[in-house]
C-alpha cells in the first residue's frame, strides 16, 4: 500500500494509469496506453498518428518521472500534475490519442469512437457513454478542443462533464490485490 487512499481527480487518474495497481505507473504501463487505443481503433501500429502519440507519451513520462527511475509514484504524479503540466505535455498526449480515434481526421469523434477511445484508455464503458452524453450537446459529435478542455477542467478543478468518464461520484473500485 504505497499510495494514499483518497478521492480526488488526481487519484482517479493515477489509479487508471497504474494498470496493475502496484502503486507506480511504469514506463511500459504508460506507453501501452497508446497501443491499446491504436488497437481498439483498428490503427496500424506504424501509422504516423500512432508514432506521434508514442512520442508525445514518451515526453509526458519523462516529465512526470522526476527522479528518473522509470516509475511514477503517486507523490511524483501529484506534484507534477496541474495547469502547467497539462499545457506542456498532457494536452499533446491526450490530443494524440484523440487523433488516433479520429479516423476521418475531421477533428470530431462520434459516440462510438469516443467510447472506444475512453474504454481503451481505462474508463468503464458505461462511464464513457455517460460522459459523451453530457459533453455532446447537439450533433452527436464531440470536437477536439471541447474534449481537451473538459479533461483539463477535471484534472485542475475536479468538476467537469468528463468527471463521469472517470467514475467520479462513485466509490473507487477496491484494490486490495
Ligand atoms: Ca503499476
Ligand atoms: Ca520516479
Ligand atoms: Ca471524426
Amino acid at each position: 500500500m504505497s499510495s494514499p487512499r483518497f478521492d480526488s481527480p488526481q487519484h482517479r487518474i493515477f489509479t487508471m494509469l497504474d494498470v496493475d495497481g502496484d502503486g507506480a505507473i511504469t514506463h511500459a504501463e504508460y506507453l501501452a496506453r497508446v497501443d491499446r487505443v491504436a488497437s481498439a481503433m483498428g490503427r496500424d501500429a506504424h501509422h504516423p498518428v500512432v508514432a506521434a502519440s508514442r512520442a508525445a507519451h514518451e515526453a509526458v513520462f519523462k516529465d512526470m518521472d522526476s527522479d528518473r527511475d522509470g516509475r511514477v509514484t503517486f507523490e511524483e504524479y501529484r506534484t507534477w500534475v496541474g495547469h502547467d503540466a497539462f499545457e506542456r505535455s498532457c494536452r499533446p498526449a491526450l490530443g494524440s490519442l484523440f487523433d488516433i480515434a479520429d479516423i476521418d481526421a475531421d477533428g470530431r469523434l462520434n459516440r462510438d469512437e469516443f467510447v472506444r477511445l475512453r474504454t481503451a484508455a481505462g474508463n468503464a464503458g458505461t462511464d464513457a457513454t455517460a460522459a459523451f452524453d453530457v459533453l455532446d450537446t447537439d450533433d452527436g459529435l464531440l470536437d477536439r478542443d471541447t474534449y481537451l478542455a473538459s479533461i483539463k477542467k477535471f484534472v485542475t478543478t475536479g468538476s467537469s462533464p468528463m468527471a463521469a468518464a472517470y467514475g467520479a461520484g462513485q466509490p473507487l473500485p477496491s484494490t486490495h490485490s
